[in-house]
């Protein structure tokens, strides 16, 4: 009897071991595949040629300094080199032999210098249903070492439940503004994931790679960053992250399902331009934003609508 197809990665299906027997791939292939199953990471090659990665360096220089950050978001819309890098062939072939399904490119993420942030599974800003077909590429544009703020991982912690939220008791879709969502609500999850991973006793990795080698983990997969122990020194580095085709695509910091308050996500391929609609088993379904919600308290409410207006208002709003 042949292993039912059930929607979730192969690599994360119980039934991976029929699967992939079945599937008679080549040896280093296999391998691979493997690897990612049991770990959540694997090292690649991704062949990103040198000269594209000196060119994307080149090209987000002045945006690193006018925007005094040493993180750029989708720099990808301004910078074709940084384009190619997040739809380089090699890596969506992987990506694509990981997942059994087409992956698509949707966010790209520029450092200059460690990002030292807090241990977290990126499942927490970006989700699929089903579940998990999520992946990131975090490729390194220079020497990456234990001085200059590496990524840390923890093989085997994509295997832990997904926790959002309402785990901690927070209503997601209540925060009315990135501030807020920062300071009162992720700090709360930083804290939890902490105690997890000492609860769990999880062995954690130290990312070293050489400028051109690449990373892939997979969506739940616990990582951050290292401290920087060389003050002053730069980190370039280049994250992109990946959906997978027929998925919906939502933010769960943003979400609370059983209040029926879903951000879907505006999800364009970075790859090819066009905008992927969110699907759910064969159902399309159309984004719904990418601001937070205004969530208008009643006493607010009543102070600044007329109460003619107020059942409108509500409806509109508070949804
Ligand atoms: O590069 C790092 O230090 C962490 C980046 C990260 O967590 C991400 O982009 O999802
Ligand atoms: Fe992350």
């Amino acid at each position: 009897m042949s292993s039912p197809s059930i929607q979730t990665p192969w690599v994360e299906s119980p039934f991976f071991e029929a699967e992939i027997a079945e599937a008679r791939l080549a040896p280093a292939d296999e391998a691979l595949v493997r690897h990612f199953a049991e770990y959540g990471y694997v090292i690649i090659d991704p062949e990103i040629d040198e000269a594209l990665i000196d060119e994307a360096l080149a090209a987000s220089q002045p945006d690193f300094k006018n925007q005094r950050t040493n993180r750029l978001e989708n720099a990808w819309q301004r910078h074709e080199a940084i384009r190619k890098i997040a739809a380089a062939p090699r890596v969506l072939e992987i990506l694509e032999l990981l997942y059994q399904r087409k992956p698509i490119p949707f966010q790209t993420l520029n450092f200059s210098t460690g990002s030292q942030q807090r241990t977290h599974s990126d499942s927490i800003h970006f989700n699929s249903v089903p579940e998990r077909f999520l992946a990131g590429v975090w490729l390194a544009m220079e020497d990456v070492h234990d001085g200059n703020g590496p990524l840390h991982y923890y093989p085997g912690s994509h295997r832990l439940p997904f926790y959002d939220l309402s785990i901690l008791g927070m209503k997601g879709s209540d925060s009315t503004s990135i501030e807020e969502m920062l300071t009162k609500y992720y700090t709360q999850y930083e804290d939890f994931i902490e105690q997890l991973v000492a609860q769990k006793k999880l062995d954690k990795k130290i990312l070293n790679l050489k400028k051109g080698q690449a990373l892939i983990w997979s969506a739940n997969l616990l990582h951050g960053g290292e401290k920087i122990l060389i003050p002053g020194s730069t980190r370039y580095t280049q994250v992109n992250h990946y959906y997978f085709e027929n998925c919906a695509y939502y933010r769960p910091m943003r979400t609370d399902m059983a209040l029926e308050r879903i951000s879907i996500q505006k999800v364009t391929n970075i790859a090819t331009g066009e905008i992927v609609k969110s699907n759910y088993l064969g159902t399309s379904i159309n984004h719904v934003g990418y601001s937070y919600k205004v969530y208008l308290p009643e006493g607010v409410l009543r102070k600044v609508v007329p109460s003619q207006l107020r059942q409108w208002v509500r409806k509109l709003v508070n949804k």
